[in-house]
Formats: structure tokens, C-alpha cells, sequence
């Protein structure tokens, strides 16, 4: 802050003596003001490809089900810490067996792309990679033990995530940044076994809330994406976002409509959502929102899709994907002026 101070008033004074020594004319204060706003950081946020985040989807969903101890995840896995790479982050893959509710052993992996990672000014950015193996809230009874594509819930936050990850790559945004791809959040009990248990979910964000992939690891704020890609999506403020993270709501909602997307981000309170995010705030303390797709006119509150063989690539929408990504980038590349 009082760097930024001591910089304005050296740009300040610098284009004082411009306008006194090169040129004839004199300017006013005020017109020096508005040169030095001029020059702030705020028109620079680059555009966000909707056509590389549809194609980052659909990559991943012809892996197949991601879901773990599968050669799909394994391979898809591979695939996100490669992409991360070539966009120029420092990666960590962090591996652990985790205990599903049934004591399955999960062979599981975080994956971690950081930017500018010696910054201690940071932005965590996050998705959960894995894909649900069971579809228990399809119509059919008989497709309730059959895996999802999950294209929507899994493979479209992840997809932005990597669109952001490459204009990151591209221009430096000044602050650092961390992306991370959680494994196994959606391997929580299914319906048909039990009724809900919320720690059977979020596995892989459980792990690394306790063994950070650096010690002692802190982020200034957290947005998670979650089924943020199908058509006419409508994102509520989330219950616990708007109680951990107010201040990180208003600028995330606020953005989007005056980037014109207000008929996504509903300016509403939506549902309390068990969610990655719950669990960054719980074990880091770090405040997070949770940018999540949210029918208040469906019993569960989630899209008709959710959790049914019907989550596949037929439901993803540039439009959607571009109103989320181009929002999340401008709060990222803009984060001076706050
Ligand atoms: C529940 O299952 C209620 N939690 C929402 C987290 C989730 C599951 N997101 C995607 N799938
Ligand atoms: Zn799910």
C-alpha cells in the first residue's frame, strides 16, 4: 500500500515536469490525475476463449469417467498436470489413498499449478477433477450404479480453470495465483446406500486442508467452480460463501454484472452447500466462495442433470463457460483496485 503510495506520486511528479518541461502548455492537477488512473491496471484483463475451455471439457470427458482406481482418471490425471505445465505454472501432484465411505482405498491426486509462486499476495482458484461413480439420482433405477460423464459437475470448472491457467501462462497478472484440481469429492455416499454424510465427500480437499502441498500455506481468497457450464445456468450466493466471504461475493457478483452476465450470477441468496470450499475455509481459514449452478426450484437444488447419466457434453454452453471465466479472470487481473 504505501509502495503503491510512494509509485503514484513519482508517476505523479514525473508527469509534472513532463507537462512543465516539454510541453508549453500547462495542465491542470486534475488532468494529471486522470492521466495517472489511466495508466492503473484496470483495462488490461485479456479475453476469456470459450472455444479452449469447451475443448478442455470435452477432453477430459473422452477419458471417460474419471472416476479413481480407473485408467481414465489415471490418464486424465497425467493429462491436467501436463496442461498446467505448459502454460508455465510450477507443479505439484500430490498423491495419497484416501478411504471412501465403504473403505474402498482411493488412489488419489491434488493437482497444483502456481503462478508467480515466490508472491505472498495470492488467489486460490479451484474444481474437483474426479467424476462421480454412480448416477443415484437418475430417473432409471437401473442406471444408478453406473459412473457419469460429468461434464458439468467435474469437467467444466476444471475447463475454465485451465482456460484461466493459460491466459495466466500468457500475461503476467501480478499477484500469484494457484489452481488446484481436488481428486475424489465425488465419492460420497450414494443414496441408495445411505442418507447423506457430508465428510464422505471432498476427500482430496480433506487431505491437502491438512498437508498443504507447501507448509503453512495461505491464500488471501478462495473461488471454487463447480458445475459452471451448462446452458441457462443461474449461480446463487451460496449460504456459507456469503457468511466466510462476503466481501469476496459482492466482488465476484458485482463484476459479473457489469461485465453484463447478471442473468447468471443471480443477485439472491441460494442454498448451504457441502462443497470443496467448506473445507478450505474449516482447515486453512482462508475465505472462499463457491460459484455452483443452483435450482432453487429442484428438490435437491442442483440442475435436472445432476447426478444422472444425462450430465454429458449435449448441456455445456460457451456462453455459460465464457460469462464464468471472464468474470473470475477480471477479479484476478483487477485485484489492485480493490
Ligand atoms: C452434495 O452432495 C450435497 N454436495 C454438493 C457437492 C457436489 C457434488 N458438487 C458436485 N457434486
Ligand atoms: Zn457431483
Amino acid at each position: 500500500m504505501k509502495q503503491k503510495t510512494v509509485m503514484t506520486h513519482f508517476l505523479y511528479i514525473a508527469l509534472l515536469a513532463c507537462s512543465l518541461v516539454a510541453c508549453s502548455q500547462t495542465k491542470s492537477k486534475q488532468e494529471d490525475k486522470t492521466m495517472v488512473s489511466q495508466a492503473a491496471p484496470n483495462t488490461g484483463t485479456p479475453s476469456f476463449n470459450a472455444d479452449s475451455a469447451y475443448m478442455y471439457v470435452e477432453n477430459q470427458v473422452k477419458f471417460g469417467p474419471r472416476v479413481p482406481n480407473t485408467t481414465a482418471h489415471k490418464a486424465c490425471g497425467n493429462y491436467l498436470a501436463s496442461e498446467l505445465r505448459r502454460f508455465g505454472a510450477k507443479v505439484y501432484e500430490q498423491e495419497a489413498t484416501l478411504t471412501a465411505y465403504d473403505n474402498t482405498g482411493l488412489e488419489a491426486k491434488n493437482i497444483i499449478g502456481s503462478f508467480n509462486p515466490e508472491n505472498d499476495k495470492r488467489i486460490l482458484l479451484f474444481a474437483h477433477w474426479d467424476s462421480r461413480p454412480y448416477s443415484d439420482h437418475d430417473p432409471d433405477p437401473a442406471n444408478h450404479r453406473k459412473p457419469i460423464d460429468g461434464a458439468d459437475d467435474g469437467a467444466s470448472g476444471v475447463g475454465a480453470l485451465l482456460e484461466i491457467a493459460r491466459q495466466l501462462g500468457q500475461k503476467d497478472p501480478g499477484t500469484g495465483v494457484d489452481i488446484i484440481f481436488f481428486d475424489a469429492e465425488d465419492y460420497g455416499t450414494p443414496e441408495f446406500v445411505d442418507d447423506y454424510k457430508p465428510d464422505t465427500w471432498c476427500l482430496g480437499t480433506q487431505f491437502w486442508a491438512k498437508n498443504p502441498h507447501v507448509p503453512n500455506y495461505r491464500a488471501d481468497f478462495g473461488i471454487l467452480l463447480d458445475m459452471v457450464g451448462v446452458k441457462k445456468a443461474t449461480f446463487f450466493k451460496e449460504v456459507t460463501s456469503l457468511r466466510k466471504a462476503p466481501n469476496i461475493v459482492e466482488l465476484v457478483w458485482s463484476t459479473a454484472r457489469d461485465l453484463g452476465y447478471g442473468k447468471y450470477f443471480i443477485n439472491a441468496t441460494g442454498g448451504a452447500i457441502t462443497d470443496d470450499h467448506e473445507y478450505v475455509i474449516k482447515g486453512r481459514n482462508i475465505p472462499c466462495i463457491d460459484i455452483i449452478n443452483y435450482d432453487p426450484e429442484s428438490d435437491h437444488g442442483f440442475g435436472w442433470y445432476w447426478h444422472t447419466q444425462k450430465d454429458n457434453m449435449d448441456n455445456i454452453d460457451r456462453e455459460t463457460l465464457k460469462a464464468v471465466g471472464q468474470t473470475v479472470l477480471e477479479v484476478v487481473y483487477n485485484r489492485k483496485k480493490k
